[in-house]
């Protein structure tokens, strides 16, 4: 993705690409004015996996989509219907309620994980053990096209192609979403009999005006 900092530490260019002589200052500002005015018009398209299994889940679940709402650079666009799922990984453990959210925003994904992980502390999630129970966990599914492989955080998520929990809601606000990695549209994942886990769709949370 084109940032601001790549194009403010940009030279001044010998020669245009376009008109073969060297740009004046005063055009080359110009330039850099449009170059920052495109980046920071540049919001990436962000889906989330949000799912609960503690407590009261549905208000788990909206009290996690007003807080991204609240923050600041984000907009969210479109919220699936939840689903009552079977839990994956820990057995015994109570059933989960599952939805997808959209958002765009301008932070990059390293930034906006440090951000949903500070909703998840708020809203009481203790440290809990991989795959056990939780008030509330907030996944990275899609990030636009990116695709990124650090420490602390895989897009898209490691396991979301295998996950009908994640899938079924995803598919209901963005079948045509394609995962860069496989090419493949989330339609096509989702109906994939790779997709593992039952899945039963509820209503949509009712989020505070
Ligand atoms: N991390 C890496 N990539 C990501 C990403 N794309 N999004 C890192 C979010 N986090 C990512 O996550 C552990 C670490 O993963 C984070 O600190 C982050 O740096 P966590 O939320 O603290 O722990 P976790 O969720 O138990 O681990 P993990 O591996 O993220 O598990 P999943 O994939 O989130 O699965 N069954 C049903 N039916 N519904 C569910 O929602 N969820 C899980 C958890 C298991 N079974 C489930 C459900
Ligand atoms: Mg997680």
């Amino acid at each position: 993705m084109l940032r601001v900092d790549s194009v403010l530490l940009r030279r001044r260019p010998r020669k245009s690409r376009k008109t073969g002589i060297r740009p004046s200052p005063v055009v080359y500002f110009l330039w850099m004015g449009k170059g920052i005015a495109t980046c920071r018009a540049r919001r990436m398209r962000v889906y989330l996996g949000l799912g609960s299994n503690v407590g009261d889940r549905e208000r788990h679940l909206a009290t996690a989509l007003d807080a991204l709402r609240g923050l600041a650079g984000v907009r969210l666009c479109r919220v699936s219907p939840c689903y009552e799922t079977e839990p994956l990984g820990e057995v015994g453990q109570a059933a989960f309620l599952n939805l997808a959210a959209e958002i765009e925003t301008e932070m990059a994904p390293l930034e906006l994980l440090r951000a949903v992980k500070g909703i998840e502390r708020r809203l009481g999630r203790r440290e809990t053990r991989r795959w056990g129970p939780r008030e509330v966990d907030i996944d990275l599914i899609l990030c636009g096209d990116a695709v990124v492989e650090t420490d602390v955080l895989t897009v898209p998520h490691k396991a979301f192609r295998k996950r009908a929990f994640v899938l079924a809601p995803l598919a209901d606000i963005a079948p045509d979403a394609v995962d860069p990695v496989t090419g493949r549209t989330v339609a096509e994942l989702a109906r994939s009999p790779d997709a593992e886990g039952r899945v039963e769709k509820r209503g949509v949370i009712a989020l505070t005006p």
